[in-house]
């Protein structure tokens, strides 16, 4: 670019790069949806076409953005997670949030008459979504992270799903249920599902119970290990660590990305999935 005597200007931008070597989450809310699921006539307490729909954005997300390694999406929120590897945009804040954010809304936008084909978009209810960035400097207050969100998704659920129930099977006034369920724990809540409305909980969709993980499935066979093994002792010693970055980042982009309603505070799904918190591949 020529220089100008306007270039000073350029001094007014302040740095915003995001701690090296921390996880960083990034974390859209869908802005108003109170207002707009009501709108469009969301199912409560779970319409699963607005929840499939938040899903189908997300994985786009995902596509476009091979350095993020896991998504954790419930109600009209997701957060995207980056290793602390990730050199994406220099790890700026801003350029991070925003093509988060903004990508998450196109594809929302673009994919909503797939899931709502009778209800078309309409101003002034259009969706849109904040977003912000934090940086967790280790993998178990990463997994803290998450497990603070999944519970929260299973609280939420719980409740949800038993004031809906006494209003819309018991037929009791939103204030009344909201007046009874006040101070109660989840046992108490079970048990009015349960005596009440012969409803198990434990029975309830994974996805209104856990909320939605998303992530890379990589085969982890013997065969697979065995030959990537082979393929390595292949390659010259003096590979530059540039080259195997990008042989990653090509894995990344080819490998399926998957929708799964699946318990992520205990080990074993990451045990199981140890790509994940490792970033290889
Ligand atoms: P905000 O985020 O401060 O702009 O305000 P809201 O209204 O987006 O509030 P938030 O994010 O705390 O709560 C999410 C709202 O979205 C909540 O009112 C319920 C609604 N919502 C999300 N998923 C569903 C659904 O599957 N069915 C129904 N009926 N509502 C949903
Ligand atoms: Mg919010
Ligand atoms: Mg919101
Ligand atoms: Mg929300
Ligand atoms: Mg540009």
């Amino acid at each position: 670019m020529a220089n100008s005597r306007f270039e000073y200007v350029k001094d007014f931008e302040q740095p915003d790069g995001l701690l090296p070597n921390t996880w960083i989450v990034v974390r859209i809310d869908g802005r108003g949806f109170h207002k707009l699921s009501n709108h469009y006539q969301f199912i409560k307490p779970n319409d699963r076409r607005a929840l499939d729909l938040m899903n189908a954005a997300a994985v786009e997300v995902m596509k476009e953005l091979p350095d993020l390694c896991i998504a954790y999406g419930v109600s009209d929120e997701f957060s995207f997670v980056f290793h602390p590897s990730c050199q994406l945009f220099e790890r700026r804040n801003a350029k991070i949030v925003t093509t988060i954010v903004s990508t998450f809304t196109a594809y929302y936008i673009h994919k909503w008459a797939e899931f709502f084909p009778s209800t078309p978009l309409k101003p002034p209810y259009l969706p849109s979504f904040d977003g912000r960035a934090v940086i967790y400097p280790s993998s178990a207050i990463l997994r803290d992270y998450m497990s603070w969100r999944q519970v929260d998704c299973h609280i939420n659920n719980l409740y949800n799903t038993t004031f809906w129930t006494m209003v819309q099977q018991g037929g009791m006034s939103n204030t009344d249920a909201e007046q009874e369920l006040k101070g109660t724990v989840s046992s108490d809540k079970n048990e009015i599902l349960f005596k009440r409305f012969g409803i198990n909980y434990n029975n309830e969709e994974e996805i209104y119970k856990k909320g939605s993980v998303l992530y890379r499935q990589f085969e982890l066979q013997e065969p697979k290990v065995a030959q990537s093994e082979e393929e390595g002792s292949a390659v010259p010693q003096a590979e530059t660590s540039r080259s195997q970055q990008d042989k990653l980042k090509r894995l990344r982009r080819k490998a399926q990305v998957v929708v799964d309603h699946i318990d992520i505070i205990k080990d074993d799904f990451w045990l199981r999935r140890p790509w994940i918190l490792s970033g290889k591949p």
